[in-house]
């Protein structure tokens, strides 16, 4: 029988990029999902009890990116958050996602990630 697929790869990585870099297990993180295109783990920095980045494998640089060129991957992010949400147990209370997208909005890691931020009372509008 064939061995199963390896999930750690990275589609067109991008050799001074962190987030490929993690994908490809050079920098180390905490996972806390693998999928078949995507990546889940634990925010260096964490701005809430529950903050995890859920990465595309592939490299794209932005939201605006993914949504022009593979809006499915985009869709397929979104699902992933909400399975990290609910294993996470903040998807009762309630959690927020969040795209920077550019350096004007607090974009800093150009690969695309959606921060999940739960587990605590969330103001609006955010800083
Ligand atoms: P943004 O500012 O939206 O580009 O978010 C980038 C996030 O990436 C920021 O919240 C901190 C996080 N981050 C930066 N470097 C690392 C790292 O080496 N490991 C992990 N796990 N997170 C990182």
């Amino acid at each position: 029988q064939k061995a199963a697929t390896p999930v750690r790869r990275c589609v067109m990585a991008q050799d001074d990029c962190l987030f490929c870099k993690i994908v490809k297990g050079e920098v180390p993180a905490e996972i806390v999902r693998e999928g078949e295109r995507t990546l889940a783990f634990r925010d260096i920095n964490p701005q809430a009890p529950t903050h995890v980045l859920v990465i595309p494998r592939e490299h794209v640089r932005d939201a605006a990116s993914a949504a022009a060129a593979d809006a499915g991957l985009v869709d397929e992010i979104v699902r992933e958050a909400r399975a990290v949400a609910e294993s996470e147990g903040v998807a009762e209370t309630g959690y927020r996602l969040v795209f920077n997208t550019g350096s004007g909005a607090g974009q800093t890691v150009f690969h695309l990630h959606a921060h999940l931020l739960g587990g605590r009372g969330l103001n609006w509008p955010p800083g």
